[in-house]
């Protein structure tokens, strides 16, 4: 038995499972990986350059001849640059976070593209849908990263409810019985991102993938609350300056400032305890490292599981 939605079929994917395009992680290693693995890789592009950008985007087409996305911040300084270029390129599927995507979704549109705007309200899910939304991806606050205030637990059906598009659910999944809980609650796929850090191909340094194999269920938690950009880390002595700096009241600017650059000393430097180590609220449960392809199927065949163990209960063979 395998899940078969309509949002799979638009997207050509073997798996209803889609790898978040996560700063500093999601490179053309880990998303072909993804891609090649039956799912859909997302390459990130965060704060970066379109050129850099660019590169990742030739990488994964060498890597994979599967279907790819590529994430747009809409809070990058340099979003107008990079859409231009992801416009260029073709890239097939655009997920957009940290903003509204509606001034660019006919440059998109105009080249075929399927967009995914990622959003944290059922307002927003309303909005992206009037500007042409293919499918939208619902973000709980569970999730690492840039994040909103509602669970996926209460949104997800919430936006189901509200739109007619497809709905993704993303934000505290990473196992079979995420997913499941996932499809149940009303959504075509899942958008999985702490748990591909985990994974091989992931060309994020080991010491940020082993913080999370350690992590408990407390240890991600919110900085940049009080000054309305609440970022979800990993507790390390960063993030206990952060809240001191919170907690002293400092200027927005000088909290800015502090935290620029840090996702890329974490990421790539492998400094866990001066930068910021993004991972969502499922990192207690993730306890080691494996290839993509180990951790879609191992997704998959937890999911099956547990609806076998469901139709038990209920009195079915
Ligand atoms: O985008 C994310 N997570 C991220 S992006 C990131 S890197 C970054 N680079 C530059 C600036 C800021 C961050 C690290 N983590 N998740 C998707 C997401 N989007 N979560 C919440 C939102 C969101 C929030 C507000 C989407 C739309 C929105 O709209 C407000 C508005 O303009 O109406």
């Amino acid at each position: 038995m395998n899940f078969q939605t309509p949002l799979m079929q638009t997207l050509n994917i073997r798996t209803p499972i889609l790898q978040g395009g996560m700063a500093w992680v999601s490179t053309a290693s880990l998303v072909a990986a993804v891609s090649n693995a039956g799912g859909l890789g997302i390459i990130a592009s965060g704060n970066l350059p379109a050129d850099v950008i660019e590169a990742e985007i030739i990488k994964t087409r060498a890597l994979t001849d599967k279907p790819f996305g590529i994430n747009v911040v809409i809070m990058s300084p340099h979003a107008d640059e990079v859409v231009e270029m992801v416009c260029r390129q073709q890239v097939p599927v655009v997920t957009t976070g940290a903003g509204n995507p509606g001034k660019y979704m006919d440059q998109f549109k105009a080249y075929g593209a399927i967009v995914m705007p990622v959003v944290p309200s059922v307002a927003l899910a309303r909005r992206v849908e009037r500007t042409g939304a293919d499918a939208i991806i619902v973000e709980g606050t569970e999730a690492g990263g840039h994040i909103g205030e509602l669970s996926t637990m209460a949104l997800v059906p919430q936006v189901v409810d509200a739109v007619d598009v497809p709905v993704v659910a993303a934000g505290g999944i990473a196992d079979g019985r995420g997913v499941l809980a996932a499809l149940a609650l009303g959504a075509q796929a899942v958008q999985v991102g702490t748990r591909f850090i985990c994974s091989e191909e992931c060309e994020t340094h080991e010491a940020y993938k082993k913080m999370i194999v350690n992590a408990g269920d407390r240890d991600a938690i919110v900085t940049g609350r009080s000054t309305g950009h609440p970022v979800r880390v990993l507790k390390n002595r960063f993030t206990r300056q952060l809240l001191q700096m919170e907690k002293d009241g400092v200027a927005v600017e000088e909290f800015e400032k502090a935290g620029i650059g840090k996702m890329r000393q974490a990421a790539q430097d492998g400094d866990i305890d001066n930068g910021s180590v993004a991972a969502g609220q499922i990192a207690g449960l993730i306890h080691d490292i494996k290839p993509c392809q180990a951790i879609i199927d191992q997704l998959m065949q937890e999911a099956r599981d547990q609806l076998t163990l469901l139709n038990q209960l209920r009195g079915e063979k």
